[in-house]
């Protein structure tokens, strides 16, 4: 229909060019040389590893993956807590044109299984503890490296970092995948979400670059990272982000309250990504009171809907800091919506939306039955276009072409409206997604979970 209005919404921040055809381990250390001092990640038990550390330990293992015959385009598997091998290993497998692929370490054997098959994973980078929960098959097998002390049939990952070597020249194409986290999207089971060199520089891009970056992480910020990296928001917003910009990450495996405070008054944590229940564990939990957290200047929360009275709460005891939203999928490379009050130059914005959507890109909100778009104030299903997002699904043509339109529209599944001020508002959720503290879980497993009374993420 030629006489329909297409309403586009678009950032109030400029469109900025984007250097996105390099590789994105190139662009995400290029100021390597200026800071190869600065430390860039920090244990919960205190040890620090420069960003010269880092990149270096990245390469060694890269070299230690090319001597085991890892070539460009083939698949690991990261199945770690959050720790610097899990670093070293993502940027590892970038540095060969290699793919990683994130797991949770406390997945069962089945659903490792699965993801393993699908991928095709020839490496998996794992702990002692978790090696029998990972079944080789005829079809499908592995080498297995340990981080710690390595169980008969498998590698250290020490040894296989200290191998002789030199990091071959590898021809990077933008659209080659580099990781592949697994999504449920807006139906059916887990699939894998192919992000590209291309999409990780323009999500990152869009958020710390430009003269006005619409999220403004310093080089002297201390980023806390305690949700899980095998999750795109902290591989994403933590971990990626960071480093281009060349502040500190603070590394903790597991949720803890009273050691995760201990630990960001002792390294004056700057930043926290947060999920709603740890923003809402800051506002109340009583223990928090006992600790000097003034370092803390930006909260962000996403991941899912933030409960509306906790800005009280949290305004008295983080009177200095801002807490504000973003809106994220796996599958939208992730970033949809950034607040601009947390740009370099910040904006009046409301706590309850989840951000405006994000710059060099469009987005729009469609009528979920007819497809057409609609203004201002008017809820429909949110979809986002932009050089940021997936290519696809894993071998899942059908499933991509479901999420993505001929026209390069991702449609989210999620229902919402942008008022005046270009501020989105969700309301509804068209999937079937099932989120438990923020993230995505499998149904089996959620019910298996808590009957047993414990939770996946002790977030
Ligand atoms: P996935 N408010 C409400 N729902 C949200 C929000 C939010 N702020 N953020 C995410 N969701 C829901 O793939 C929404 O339904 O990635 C969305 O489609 O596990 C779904 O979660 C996607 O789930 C960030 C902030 C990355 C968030 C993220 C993505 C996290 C979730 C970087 O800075």
């Amino acid at each position: 229909n030629l006489n329909q209005t297409t309403y586009i919404f678009k950032s109030k921040l400029a469109d900025i060019p984007i250097n996105n055809t390099i590789p994105l381990h190139t662009y995400s250390f290029q100021k390597l040389p200026q800071i190869s001092h600065h430390p860039c990640l920090i244990t919960s038990s205190g040890k620090t590893y420069t960003y010269g550390d880092t990149h270096r330990a990245s390469r060694n293992f890269a070299v230690g993956l090319f001597n085991l015959g890892i070539r460009k385009g083939d698949v690991i598997m990261i199945l770690l807590p959050n720790s610097p091998e899990f670093v070293f290993s993502f940027w590892a497998a970038s540095m060969l044109g290699a793919v990683s692929t994130i797991a949770n370490p406390s997945y069962n054997s089945a659903e490792i299984t699965k993801q393993l098959k699908a991928t095709k994973s020839k490496i998996v980078v794992t702990r002692a503890m978790h090696v029998h929960k990972l079944k080789q098959e005829e079809e499908n097998t592995f080498i297995v490296i340990t981080v710690d002390n390595p169980p008969e049939n498998c590698m250290s990952f020490s040894v296989v970092s200290r191998t002789e070597g030199t990091l071959p020249e590898v021809d990077i194409n933008p659209d080659d995948a580099v990781t592949l986290p697994f999504s449920s999207g807006t139906t059916g089971s887990p699939k894998g979400v192919v992000l590209t060199h291309r999409s990780l520089i323009t999500n990152m891009a869009q958020l710390v670059v430009g003269e006005n970056p619409n999220l403004h992480m310093k080089e002297d910020d201390v980023v806390l990272c305690v949700l899980p990296l095998f999750h795109i928001y902290a591989l994403y917003c933590v971990m990626l982000c960071s480093t281009r910009v060349g502040c500190r990450v603070l590394l903790m495996e597991k949720y803890e309250m009273r050691a995760l405070l201990e630990l960001v008054e002792k390294q004056r944590v700057s930043v926290v990504m947060a999920v709603p229940l740890l923003v809402a564990a800051f506002s109340k939990n009583p223990e928090v009171e006992e600790y000097d957290l003034s370092s803390i200047r930006m909260v962000m929360s996403g991941g899912a809907p933030l409960a509306k009275d906790i800005n009280g709460a949290f305004r008295s005891r983080f009177p200095q800091a801002i807490l504000r939203q973003a809106l994220g999928m796996t599958e939208s490379g992730p970033v949809i919506a950034m607040s601009l009050g947390f740009a370099k130059y910040p904006m009046a914005t409301k706590l309850e939306s989840c951000g405006s959507v994000v710059r060099n890109a469009k987005m729009k909100i469609i009528d979920p039955l007819t497809g057409s778009s609609l203004p201002y104030n008017t809820s429909g299903e949110i979809c986002i276009r932009g050089q940021q997002i997936m290519k696809g699904y894993l071998n899942d043509e059908k499933a991509s072409a479901e999420a993505i339109d001929e026209e390069g529209w991702l449609h989210t599944g999620d229902i919402g409206y942008v008022d005046n001020n270009d501020e989105i508002f969700i309301v509804d959720r068209l999937k079937e997604l099932i989120k438990f503290k923020g993230f995505q879980v499998e149904s089996s497993t959620i019910v298996q979970r808590t009957s047993k009374g414990g939770s996946r993420y002790e977030v």
